[in-house]
């Protein structure tokens, strides 16, 4: 295994870069689990491939695929992405996933943070989760970058970086008592600090209405250039959503970033309210350790949990009236990138979209360290 240090990022001068800064390539895993995915995930197989084929005109990509499921996702997915076999209990790269650095020399490493399923047996959605556990590690291994061990139980999606000290999140993700009830809101930034080696740490109360990873930032809000976020919003004062998000402008509003910039806030329309049919239940196998889905319940859908590559930008559709606007919206927000949008209702009924089933390689080239 390459190297593991005791040190820390910040100890050790690297940070993580924004998503929009230039990658290396593009992670992702295979969807096969059964309780998460409907109809022996058939039809989020065809979306997981869909957002790989977009996302590899952009940077090259990597699918970990299951010792049953390799043949499989070998043939299904396109030439161009590579397909490794890597073990996890569900698809989320995101949030199981190495947190890549970077210093100014062009070394990568990787911040491999605890995992506990979100919320572990306080809430979270399954159980077990030691093959998630591993994954970092082994995407790390096979990138040949060092690892830093984090103390904290958090998840990638659980937060965004400006790539210039400053770090979006939610109260309602990292101060939830299912992560670190040992550790209170100064303790939590002093380690986001030294992981991530941020200098400034904006928190948001809550993530999207019915969340649930307990409010992942990644779904509600995120970083398009230094100085300038985009926040899911709606107009409709009677939806739960529109408390959320005037809340959360309210914070954006008066804060300023790292560097002592106000930020400029953009607002993305979410598309229509939307709920799991009973048909989508019953594609679902039975099981008694993940979260049960009910016809009725509300999704989560957001337009902002979209990918951000190298020179484009992979996004949810959701065959809703607003998906128009909202790509319209990122074309005009990213001039330099070519908008690509996949219908994603498949990956939502998962309970996340493309940027959670997603985790970037910053640029860097001298990994063996
Ligand atoms: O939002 C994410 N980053 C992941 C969603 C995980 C949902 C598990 N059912």
């Amino acid at each position: 295994m390459f190297r593991t240090f005791d040190s820390t990022p910040q100890a050790d001068g690297f940070r993580m870069p924004a998503e929009f800064e230039p990658h290396m390539g593009c992670w992702m895993l295979w969807p096969e689990r059964g309780d998460t995915w409907r109809l022996g995930a058939k039809p989020a197989q065809a979306a997981f491939i869909d957002v790989a084929e977009a996302i590899s005109a952009f940077e090259p990509v990597t699918a970990g695929a299951s010792h049953g499921q390799w043949e499989n996702a070998r043939s299904a997915l396109p030439e161009s992405v590579r397909v490794v076999e890597i073990s996890s209990d569900d698809a989320w790269m995101r949030d199981v996933g190495p947190t890549v650095v970077v210093d100014g020399r062009g070394n990568l490493r990787g911040v491999d943070w605890r995992f506990n399923a979100w919320g572990g047996l306080d809430g979270g959605l399954y159980f077990p989760w030691d093959r998630d556990s591993r994954v970092a590690a082994k995407v790390l291994e096979i990138e040949r970058a060092g690892r830093y061990r984090a103390p904290l139980v958090m998840e990638g999606g659980s937060f965004h970086v400006d790539g210039q000290g400053t770090l979006i999140t939610t109260r309602e993700c990292l101060l939830n008592r299912n992560r670190n009830p040992h550790l209170d809101r100064e303790q939590i930034e002093a380690s986001l600090m030294a992981y991530l080696n941020v200098q400034k740490v904006v928190w948001l109360d809550k993530g999207v209405y019915m969340d649930e990873t307990d409010g992942h930032v990644d779904n509600l809000c995120c970083f398009v250039k230094p100085g300038e976020v985009l926040l899911t919003w709606t107009e409709d004062r009677g939806d739960p959503q529109y408390d959320i998000s005037r809340q959360a402008l309210e914070i954006l509003s008066t804060e300023t970033d790292a560097r002592g910039r106000p930020l400029v806030v953009h607002k993305i329309h979410q598309p229509d309210p939307m709920v799991v049919s009973a048909a989508e239940c019953q594609g679902l196998d039975a099981s008694e350790t993940a979260k049960p889905r009910r016809a009725g319940d509300r999704l989560a859908a957001s337009y902002v949990n979209f990918y951000i590559a190298n020179g484009g930008i992979v996004m949810p559709l959701f065959d809703d009236a607003h998906d128009r606007a909202a790509m319209d919206l990122l074309a005009r927000l990213f001039p330099d990138r070519k908008v690509v949008g996949v219908r994603s209702r498949e990956i939502l009924l998962g309970g996340g979209n493309i940027h959670c089933i997603t985790q970037q390689i910053p640029m860097g080239e001298r990994r063996v360290r």
